[in-house]
């Protein structure tokens, strides 16, 4: 496809929406062989991931690296003679954001209307797959604009992954050489997870395991600060920079349980091949249980019934239904079950094809 791409993303918090945007254009790009254009309104974020882009966005034009080219928000907002001249074929909402306005206005000057892309949230839901691809014309756009649902089947649109990853992971796994200090502990969990979650109850839980676990923190976290001001003293704690994108792979592929929020770490930690806790991002009118049930589902569809009891009640706890304390115990009793469950989930889901194979050829198919 040798048509300009777009992408646009609008970072309501955190670096979900920045993280999930990022990857999709780089993987877009290497799918394409040509750049593609992301246009980000909070430029820092996306240097926290990339920090190739630099701390600010150039006056006048983007900043290209790894095949993309990313555009400040506002400054292109001041200059739309960039975007009206580029002639794109396809325009990506990334979560569905609103467009900005050099582009609403090229919307109605283009002559042909590009195809519109809205692209929404991960959802192991049942819906999803009904919604996924369905059209949403709107009556001030003359083009065709339509929904693409990332999700876990074969009827969703997939989920992100790049060629070669979990092969990337495996011969990482099996061939390169721990660090010194991870022999501190036997054992090693990574944390990323919201301020609310009950960090103390699984300390607790690991501070009475057998083996000895060991916290591997992010700087700068929020939780990391709170478990540093609160101090634990009994086992080892490893505080770790902020990674890039592509090295914070290789910590989850490192560890031996990660603790994963939002989206993209939640996809990641998947890949990695390794158990996973996943603290949900909270919806006011409780929606997430849904969502978090309909993923646990599909996870442990297949697993031991005890042991897929004992899954589900220690994700349910970790985002604060249960007691922690209890659900390890029962876990950690079939953990080398549970290891293998992570793999074989791992694999399964990446017999289908990833996210991008799918939404080029769903393009491809719409432009025909
Ligand atoms: O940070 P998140 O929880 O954010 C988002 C937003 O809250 C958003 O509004 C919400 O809708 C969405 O989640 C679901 O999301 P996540 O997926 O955990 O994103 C973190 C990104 O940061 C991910 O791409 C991995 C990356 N990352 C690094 O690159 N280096 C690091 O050291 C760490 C800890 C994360």
């Amino acid at each position: 496809m040798a048509g300009a791409w777009w992408i646009f993303c609008r970072v309501i918090d955190n670096f979900g929406d920045a993280g999930v945007s990022w990857r999709l254009s780089c993987q877009l790009s290497r799918h394409l062989g040509h750049p593609v254009d992301l246009v980000i309104d909070d430029w820092q974020t996306l240097a926290r991931l990339e920090p190739a882009l630099g701390d600010e966005p150039l006056e006048n034009r983007a900043i290209t690296t790894r095949g993309v080219r990313v555009w400040s928000w506002r400054r292109l907002e001041e200059q739309p003679e960039k975007l009206e001249t580029s002639d794109p074929q396809v325009l990506v909402s990334g979560f569905s954001c609103e467009l900005p306005e050099a582009v609403r206005f090229g919307l109605q000057q283009w002559k042909v209307a590009p195809l519109w892309i809205l692209f929404e949230y991960l959802s192991a839901e049942a819906w999803v797959d009904d919604c996924h691809a369905r059209p949403s014309p709107i009556s001030s756009y003359p083009g065709q604009r339509y929904f693409y649902f990332p999700g876990f089947t074969r009827y969703s649109g997939g989920l992100l992954r790049e060629p070669g990853l979990l092969d990337d992971r495996d011969d990482w796994q099996q061939n390169h050489s721990r660090p010194g200090w991870v022999a501190q502990a036997q054992r090693w969990l990574t944390l990323w997870a919201y301020p609310e979650a009950p960090w103390l109850a699984l300390h607790e839980a690991i501070c009475q395991d057998p083996e000895l676990w060991g916290w591997c923190l992010f700087e700068g976290a929020a939780l990391t600060n709170c478990i540093l001001e609160h101090g634990l003293a009994s086992i080892p704690v490893r505080v770790i920079p902020f990674q890039t994108q592509g090295n914070y792979d290789v910590c989850l592929w490192d560890a031996d349980l990660n603790l994963v929020r939002g989206e993209d770490s939640f996809v990641r930690a998947q890949w990695a091949g390794k158990p996973l806790l996943w603290h949900i991002y909270p919806q006011e009118d409780g929606s997430h249980w849904n969502k978090l049930n309909a993923f646990l589902d599909i996870y442990l569809d297949g697993v031991e019934h005890s042991l897929a009891m004992a899954i589900r009640a220690l994700f349910l706890a970790w985002n604060g239904k249960g007691a922690i304390v209890h659900c390890w115990q029962q876990v950690r009793e079939q953990w080398g079950l549970w290891e293998l469950h992570a793999r074989y989930w791992s694999r399964t889901l990446a017999m289908q094809p990833d996210l991008v194979t799918r939404l080029v050829e769903f393009v491809e198919n719409k432009l025909e």
